[in-house]
């Protein structure tokens, strides 16, 4: 519309009368929602009859070479928002020097678009405090889980887990048991002053993984009670739990609210249910943060990986 209001002024004079617009009904075998813009405009003192002229249909640039086309429904198929696809490709076709270098370009350009962390800190500068925060049922505990195994078994770190439970809704026994069966010692504490108690106690751990209860939408007096605990935690990563199958409000709600508590990164779970992984992208576009890890599916500790920008971009390109 502003190329189109912009093409007005130069065929019709900077003080042009707008008498009318249109959206276009898409063009005949194209992907796109619009082919342009119709706009009803005369010079400034036109009179009735020159007012009857209608300037030419703008192109908003919404047709797509045929190359482009198969690239932005291919990013379509992998569930990524047509708007987000549609500025992919537009910014790939501007960045690609040669036309086969347009899938290259692409890669680039998804592989910019994901900003990671790469895996939990190193615990060089003492322990390493990790919280996974989050809505109720996001996934937390079973990324914990999965968390404790690959790092103490592939990275031979030291790990403690601890539940916070500020509630006495014994959300530790599930810790606990997940604790027993790795072979990682376990704590749960109800209070800040257990807290800070716990971590002045943990000598021959490196990791401390911090399981907290989930925060629904209507419950600030628990977010600030959870948030006060995570401060006597000295917190150093805080990771946002999120599912990618919930739909873009309920993320969006999810971030709004326990942005206060210092989030440093995302992880997303649910990847299993996904049909492709555009679904990480539209959240990443939304949600602004940076992700650490990518969850596919229930199985301790198998369904986990770090989040890899390469990996995502060549997996939605094919
Ligand atoms: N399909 C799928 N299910 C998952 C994934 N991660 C966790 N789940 C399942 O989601 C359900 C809830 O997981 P929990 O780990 O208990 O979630 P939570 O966030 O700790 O829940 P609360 O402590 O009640 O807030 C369980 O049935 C998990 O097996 C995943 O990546 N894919
Ligand atoms: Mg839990």
């Amino acid at each position: 519309m502003p190329e189109a209001l912009a093409r007005v002024k130069r065929e019709l004079g900077a003080d042009a009368v707008i008498l009318g617009t249109r959206s276009l009904p898409p063009r005949a075998g194209g992907l796109l929602g619009s082919g342009g813009f119709e706009i009803t405009a005369a010079p400034h003192g036109a009179t009735g009859e020159q007012r009857g002229a209608v300037a030419k249909p703008a192109d908003t640039g919404g047709r797509l070479t045929p190359e482009l086309q198969m690239y932005y429904t291919r990013l379509v198929e992998q569930e990524v928002a047509d708007e987000l696809a549609m500025r992919i490709v537009r910014r790939a076709a501007a960045r690609a020097a040669a036309p086969g270098r347009l899938k290259a370009a692409l890669i680039d350009v998804i592989r910019e678009s994901v900003p990671t962390t790469g895996g939990i800190g190193d615990s060089d500068q003492g322990l390493r405090r990790v919280a996974l925060i989050g809505p109720p049922g996001c996934g937390k505990t079973t990324t914990i889980a999965k968390l404790a195994a690959q790092l103490s078994l592939k990275q031979k770190r030291r790990v403690a887990l601890l539940s916070i439970d500020m509630h006495r809704m014994a959300t530790g026994e599930q810790v606990r048991r997940y604790a027993e069966l790795l072979g990682v010692e376990a704590h749960v504490a109800q209070t800040e002053q257990c807290v800070r108690d716990l971590c002045r106690g943990l000598h021959d751990v490196d990791t401390l993984l911090i399981d907290t209860p989930g925060v629904g939408p209507r419950d600030p007096g628990r977010l600030a009670r959870l948030a006060a605990m995570l401060r006597a935690a000295r917190v150093d990563e805080t990771h946002l739990v999120i599912p990618v199958t919930w739909d873009a409000r309920r993320q969006a709600a999810a971030a709004e609210r326990f942005k206060g508590l210092g989030v440093t990164r995302v992880t997303f779970t649910g990847l299993d249910e996904a049909v492709g992984l555009g679904v990480v992208l539209n959240a990443i576009d939304r949600l602004q943060l940076e992700v650490s890890y990518l969850c596919d599916g229930q199985i301790v500790p198998n369904d986990l990986r770090e989040a890899s920008p390469e990996r995502i971009a060549r997996a939605i390109c094919g």
